[in-house]
């Protein structure tokens, strides 16, 4: 059973305002005039990249899909960086490799809040990127963090904690495939959590995290298709950031 199945109507982004420009005040001395006309698009115009986010069960074909992406934006002039989490090169980046690889154990409390401190040595760089005009696509995100320590039976609440006050996506498309399709798809890796059943949990675990900045598409779909479809979601937010959105933090009420 896939997530779609649970959807009923998704809303709409709640698009930003987009700013207005004052008219100078001839007035005053140039150099004043200069100054603040600077000040006032850095605090009016909150033009920016986008942040989007990929997520899915493992060989949900995020990783290929998220490269096309990065592609075509790159194509028509945007500024693009692709990140994935976790990201395996800083030292708790490692730590969880490792564990990944199952050269270690760890509490499953305690590897979760490794994966969320792998997000937040991350989170001022991603701001400043975003805030900079870069447009971040992400291979997983926080809802991996979630779905994945949950369908161990962490409490859902519990997992969401330590992710409060991290950047909110802009948009999260998630790449929906049955568990039994994704495992056919020339295997696993052999990594940790790789294993048709715990990925069973982890589908079930997703469906309770989406809301109305998600877009569901069909994973089981030819690559082609799946990829029409993201660019025009794509497209779409990246031109609302540009046009000026405000960020906005992850799960804070
Ligand atoms: N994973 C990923 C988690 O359990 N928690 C997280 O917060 C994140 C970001 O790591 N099976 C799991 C999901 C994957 C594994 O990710 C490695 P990838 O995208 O296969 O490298
Ligand atoms: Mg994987």
């Amino acid at each position: 059973m896939t997530l779609a199945y649970y959807l009923t109507a998704s809303k709409a982004l709640n698009f930003g305002a987009v700013a207005t420009r004052r008219s100078l005040n001839l007035k005053f001395p140039f150099k004043w005039s200069l100054r603040n006309i600077h000040m006032e698009n850095n605090h009016k115009s909150n033009s920016r990249g986008a942040l989007i986010v990929l997520e899915g069960l493992d060989r949900s074909g995020k990783t290929s899909q998220l490269s096309r992406l990065h592609s075509y934006l790159e194509g028509l002039g945007y500024l693009v960086e692709s990140w994935r989490f976790p990201d395996r090169n800083t030292g708790v980046g490692q730590m969880i490799s490792s564990y990944l690889a199952n050269k270690s154990q760890l509490d499953d409390h305690a590897i979760h809040l490794l994966f969320s401190a792998n997000r937040w040595e991350k989170r001022s760089l991603m701001e400043t990127k975003l805030r900079s005009g870069t447009t971040l696509i992400v291979d997983r995100y926080s809802f991996s963090g979630v779905a994945f320590s949950s369908a161990k039976s962490l409490d859902i609440e519990w997992c969401k904690a330590p992710e409060v006050g991290l950047l909110a996506p802009d948009l999260v498309l998630y790449l929906d495939i049955p568990p039994e399709k994704a495992a056919e798809r020339g295997g696993y890796g052999g990594e940790r959590y790789e294993q048709l059943e715990f990925q069973r949990k982890v589908a079930h675990s997703y469906q309770l995290l989406h809301d109305a900045s998600w877009k569901i598409v069909d994973a089981s779909l030819p690559v082609e298709d799946v990829e029409k479809q993201l660019r025009e979601m794509v497209l779409d937010c990246v031109t609302t950031c540009r046009n000026g959105k405000a960020l906005s933090q992850l799960w804070s009420s």
